[in-house]
């Protein structure tokens, strides 16, 4: 499927959900931290993010080491009540997302379901947010960042063998018949949340996975479905997750990872498949997942080359 002309379609759906202002979010002046915990070489011996092992953060986010990346991985896509924490420390953050519909049906309904509908942009928001909160009150290094997940970081996660192709764009679906579950098609059952007989029961018109059916018409809590091998959960399915990068250098666009609730395709659920959206738009079915780098964005540029 072409990706830029996608957009069209994606227009389309955005009618139909409420428009998601994104308003640029003003920031309240954070809380500053006791001295103690603002030196480096006093913090050092209180922080509870060793570099290179799994962390759980202020947030009650979970993090975990991929072999072969500088980075740890959030084993949850980021969760309503994430979003929503965001949302109370700082002003103008649209909280319509935590509480979507679509057709009518409640899509994201609890805390612990993905946030959707968050634009890129948003994401960076969300993540230079939790980088500063994190940084002030001690708990992680100023070398520490949150951030989104490179492309290849994201294909490295989800156990893909090395692909040809400088841009996403370039490696769009070319390691066919590799899944996040395996290589079965149709999916064994409870391989992760994609559209199925739930959806179909639930949504008029809606056509899901021939056979399949993971119990969700919508979104799904994250962690309802097995982890991969790194402790991961919900890469495949669920909601679409940002990326770092460019599609393609060129749109502006930015590439997307897994798939979602709403895809069936035996196409668009192969783990080399990739999505793409300008990064000021939201769509129902894309959320985000934060990694934890320990590495300056100089370092990581000079590890990149
Ligand atoms: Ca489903
Ligand atoms: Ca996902």
């Amino acid at each position: 499927m072409n990706k830029i002309v996608s957009f069209a379609m994606l227009i389309a759906v955005l009618i139909v959900l409420a428009s998601c202002s994104t308003p640029a979010p003003t920031r309240a002046p954070m809380a500053v931290p006791p001295t103690s915990l603002r030196q480096p070489t006093d913090a050092l011996a209180a922080i509870q993010a060793p570099i290179g092992q799994s962390y759980t953060n202020s947030l009650g986010m979970k993090f975990v080491p991929v072999p072969g990346t500088s980075v740890l991985f959030c084993i949850w896509e980021t969760r309503v009540r994430d979003w929503a924490a965001y949302a109370s420390a700082n002003s103008g953050v649209d909280r319509s997302c935590e509480h979507l519909t679509f057709l009518g049906v409640p899509v994201n309904d609890g805390s612990d379901h993905p946030i959707l509908r968050i634009n890129w942009s948003e994401a960076q928001a969300f993540c230079e947010w939790l980088t500063r909160k994190e940084q002030s009150a001690g708990l992680i290094r100023p070398s520490q960042s949150y951030r989104l997940p490179t492309d290849l970081e994201w294909s490295t996660a989800v156990g893909l063998p090395s692909e040809s192709g400088i841009t996403p764009k370039e490696r769009d679906k070319k390691v066919q018949n590799v899944y996040p579950w395996g290589s079965q098609w149709p999916p064994p059952s409870d391989a992760g949340n994609y559209a199925d007989r739930s959806g179909q029961s639930k949504f008029s018109g809606w056509t899901g996975i021939r056979g399949y059916d993971d119990g969700y018409a919508a979104t799904a809590p994250v962690g309802s479905f097995a982890a991969n091998r790194y402790g991961i959960y919900d890469l495949g399915g669920n909601v679409w997750e940002w990326c770092e990068d460019f599609y393609d250098g060129k749109s502006g666009a930015h590439v997307l990872r897994g798939a979602s609730w709403m895809d069936r395709s035996n196409v668009d659920l192969l783990s080399s498949s990739r999505f793409a959206l300008l990064p000021n738009v939201g769509y129902a079915a894309a959320g985000f997942r934060c990694v934890l780098t320990s590495m300056s964005p100089e370092q990581q540029k000079a590890s990149s080359k």
